[in-house]
Protein backbone atom coordinates (compact mmCIF):
# COMPACT_ATOMS: atom_id res chain seq x y z
CA UNK A 1 0.00 0.00 0.00
CA UNK A 2 2.96 2.43 0.83
CA UNK A 3 5.19 0.91 -0.76
CA UNK A 4 4.70 2.19 -4.27
CA UNK A 5 3.97 6.25 -3.57
CA UNK A 6 6.94 5.66 -0.54
CA UNK A 7 9.34 4.48 -3.82
CA UNK A 8 8.38 6.91 -5.97
CA UNK A 9 8.97 9.50 -3.59
CA UNK A 10 12.12 7.98 -2.80
CA UNK A 11 13.24 8.01 -6.22
CA UNK A 12 12.13 11.41 -6.91
CA UNK A 13 14.04 12.99 -3.95
CA UNK A 14 16.56 10.45 -3.97
CA UNK A 15 17.35 11.98 -7.73
CA UNK A 16 17.50 15.59 -7.55
CA UNK A 17 19.19 15.37 -4.16
CA UNK A 18 21.98 13.06 -5.69
CA UNK A 19 22.47 15.61 -8.48
CA UNK A 20 22.86 18.42 -6.16
CA UNK A 21 25.45 15.73 -3.91
CA UNK A 22 27.61 15.55 -6.97
CA UNK A 23 27.60 19.65 -8.08
CA UNK A 24 28.60 20.45 -4.53
CA UNK A 25 31.19 17.81 -4.80
CA UNK A 26 32.33 19.11 -7.70
CA UNK A 27 31.81 23.13 -6.86
CA UNK A 28 34.28 22.01 -3.88
CA UNK A 29 36.67 19.92 -5.56
CA UNK A 30 37.24 23.01 -7.72
CA UNK A 31 37.48 25.40 -5.47
CA UNK A 32 40.05 23.13 -3.19
CA UNK A 33 42.23 22.67 -6.74
CA UNK A 34 42.01 25.96 -7.83
CA UNK A 35 43.13 27.56 -3.96
CA UNK A 36 46.12 24.23 -3.42
CA UNK A 37 48.79 26.21 -5.66
CA UNK A 38 48.78 29.35 -4.26
CA UNK A 39 48.32 27.73 -0.63
CA UNK A 40 51.70 25.58 -1.27
CA UNK A 41 53.60 28.43 -2.74
CA UNK A 42 52.78 30.64 -0.02
CA UNK A 43 53.84 28.08 2.84
CA UNK A 44 57.50 27.66 0.58
CA UNK A 45 58.09 31.38 0.59
CA UNK A 46 56.94 31.74 4.16
CA UNK A 47 58.91 28.82 5.89
CA UNK A 48 62.19 29.65 3.43
CA UNK A 49 65.52 31.44 5.44
CA UNK A 50 68.62 32.46 3.90
CA UNK A 51 71.69 31.56 6.28
CA UNK A 52 74.96 33.40 5.19
CA UNK A 53 78.24 32.22 5.33
CA UNK A 54 81.18 34.47 5.40
CA UNK A 55 84.34 33.16 3.86
CA UNK A 56 87.22 35.73 5.40
CA UNK A 57 90.57 34.46 6.44
CA UNK A 58 91.30 31.64 4.40
CA UNK A 59 87.76 29.97 6.82
CA UNK A 60 83.95 29.51 6.03
CA UNK A 61 82.00 31.61 9.17
CA UNK A 62 80.40 30.20 11.25
CA UNK A 63 82.15 27.23 10.57
CA UNK A 64 79.29 24.86 11.42
CA UNK A 65 75.60 26.23 10.57
CA UNK A 66 72.49 24.65 11.52
CA UNK A 67 69.17 25.02 9.36
CA UNK A 68 65.75 23.33 8.27
CA UNK A 69 65.72 21.58 5.31
CA UNK A 70 64.52 24.06 2.43
CA UNK A 71 66.47 27.16 3.96
CA UNK A 72 68.85 28.81 1.83
CA UNK A 73 72.66 29.21 2.41
CA UNK A 74 74.36 31.71 0.84
CA UNK A 75 78.21 31.55 0.70
CA UNK A 76 79.80 35.25 0.43
CA UNK A 77 83.64 35.55 -0.21
CA UNK A 78 84.59 38.17 1.92
CA UNK A 79 88.59 36.78 1.25
CA UNK A 80 91.03 38.00 -1.07
CA UNK A 81 91.52 35.17 -3.64
CA UNK A 82 88.87 32.90 -4.97
CA UNK A 83 87.01 29.95 -3.13
CA UNK A 84 84.74 27.03 -3.71
CA UNK A 85 81.99 25.59 -1.31
CA UNK A 86 81.87 21.71 -2.12
CA UNK A 87 80.34 19.18 -0.81
CA UNK A 88 82.33 16.30 0.69
CA UNK A 89 79.41 13.63 -0.93
CA UNK A 90 78.92 15.80 -3.90
CA UNK A 91 75.69 17.11 -2.79
CA UNK A 92 76.37 20.61 -4.03
CA UNK A 93 79.33 22.54 -5.19
CA UNK A 94 79.36 26.45 -5.84
CA UNK A 95 82.17 25.89 -8.68
CA UNK A 96 84.19 29.21 -8.16
CA UNK A 97 83.15 32.12 -5.60
CA UNK A 98 84.90 35.02 -7.32
CA UNK A 99 86.29 37.64 -4.61
CA UNK A 100 83.42 39.82 -3.62
CA UNK A 101 81.11 36.74 -5.13
CA UNK A 102 78.35 34.74 -3.23
CA UNK A 103 76.52 31.47 -4.34
CA UNK A 104 73.36 30.10 -3.11
CA UNK A 105 72.34 26.78 -2.47
CA UNK A 106 68.68 25.27 -1.01
CA UNK A 107 68.93 22.43 1.30
CA UNK A 108 67.53 19.16 -0.20
CA UNK A 109 68.63 16.84 2.49
CA UNK A 110 68.56 16.13 5.69
CA UNK A 111 71.47 15.15 7.78
CA UNK A 112 75.23 16.77 8.37
CA UNK A 113 77.88 17.46 5.38
CA UNK A 114 81.11 18.32 5.43
CA UNK A 115 82.12 20.53 2.62
CA UNK A 116 85.68 22.21 1.65
CA UNK A 117 87.02 24.29 -0.28
CA UNK A 118 88.26 22.60 -3.41
CA UNK A 119 91.68 25.31 -3.90
CA UNK A 120 92.11 24.97 -0.07
CA UNK A 121 91.20 21.78 1.19
CA UNK A 122 92.42 22.99 4.83
CA UNK A 123 89.15 25.37 4.87
CA UNK A 124 86.45 22.54 6.05
CA UNK A 125 83.14 23.63 7.30
CA UNK A 126 79.65 21.46 8.21
CA UNK A 127 76.23 22.40 7.23
CA UNK A 128 73.89 20.49 9.25
CA UNK A 129 70.09 20.27 7.77
CA UNK A 130 67.84 19.49 10.42
CU1 LIG B 1 89.62 28.41 -0.81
Amino acid sequence: MNGQPALSEAGLIGGVGFRRSIGWIIALLAVWLLQMPLAHGASKVVASTVHIVSIQNMQFVPAVLTIQLGDKVTWVNNDLVRHTASASDSQFDSGNIPVGGSWTYTAKEEGALGYACRYHPGMQATLKVQ
